[in-house]
């Protein structure tokens, strides 16, 4: 797939029941209220950025479900179902197979070991993946079996152990350049990529998101955004996810991209 030129998106509106998703961070309980009208931002501004959406009903018995990246991994001719590292979050990817079912798009499976859609990078042929508390070896090494099947190359990166997901520190933003938190700055298995790094205090908006020559970041980072306005984007796009990053969640994982 040619990087960042997605054509759609499947997003899943927040439950009720997203107030009692997993979280690590202290900021507090999500408002609803707000959380939905920050999802319906965010679906606007992947429409603004040409991509057809489909919206999946919200699903009361997964609270996490709306962080739908982690459930799967797109690929030109297959998805991968993943296994999330989570066990209640296990359930949501009975939910994605059944959704590519029905319109008879083929699917592979991590049936070993765990990995959260969220450890994953795929830029054209060759796949990243983090190891991290929700993704292990198994489960890299599963995928890994897969992707060889497939003719895809794959690289294991390792995270820092504060970090969720690989994707929370790093994402690809067009032009071989990869933003990255600090941590992921010196990483050998990403040097052959040009790099923009965000400063610490401004650490949550490497998880930006990049939709051909549009780029989505998160609110709060003046620092990056600057940085961002003079490299060559048509739309630099500012979101408030506030609610959702209150359930460690941010841009990337609120949609699966093709
Ligand atoms: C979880 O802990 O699984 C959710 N509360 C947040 C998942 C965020 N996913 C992602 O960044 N890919």
């Amino acid at each position: 797939m040619p990087l960042g030129l997605y054509t759609k998106a499947i997003v899943r509106r927040p439950s009720a029941s997203f107030v009692n998703g997993l979280t690590r961070s202290e900021l507090g309980p999500p408002d609803m209220e707000l959380a939905l009208a920050q999802h319906r931002t965010y679906v606007g501004a992947l429409e603004d950025c040409n991509l057809m959406v489909q919206e999946l009903e919200a699903k009361e018995e997964f609270p996490d479900s709306t962080f739908i990246e982690d459930t799967a991994v797109m690929f030109p001719d297959f998805a991968l179902i993943t296994r999330p590292g989570a066990e209640s979050r296990r359930g949501e990817v009975e939910l994605m197979k059944r959704l590519f079912g029905r319109i008879g798009f083929p699917c592979e499976t991590i049936d070993s070991g765990t990995l959260d859609g969220g450890d994953v990078i795929v830029l054209d042929d060759h796949v990243y993946i983090g190891l991290s508390k929700r993704t292990n070896s198994g489960g890299a090494r599963t995928f890994g079996r897969i992707l060889d099947n497939h003719g895809y190359k794959w690289t294991v990166v390792p995270i820092p152990n504060e970090a969720l997901h690989l994707r929370e520190v790093v994402n690809y933003i067009g032009n071989r350049i990869l933003v990255c938190a600090p941590s992921m700055a010196m990483r050998n298995e990403l040097e052959s990529f040009d790099k923009l790094i965000v400063p610490d205090d401004e650490a949550h908006c490497a998880n930006m998101l990049a939709i051909g020559d549009n780029v989505l970041i998160p609110m709060g980072a003046p620092k990056t955004l600057k940085k961002l306005s003079r490299m060559n984007y048509k739309r630099i796009i500012e979101l408030d996810i506030s609610e959702f990053q209150k359930m460690d969640g941010g841009l990337t994982c609120l949609s699966l991209r093709s």
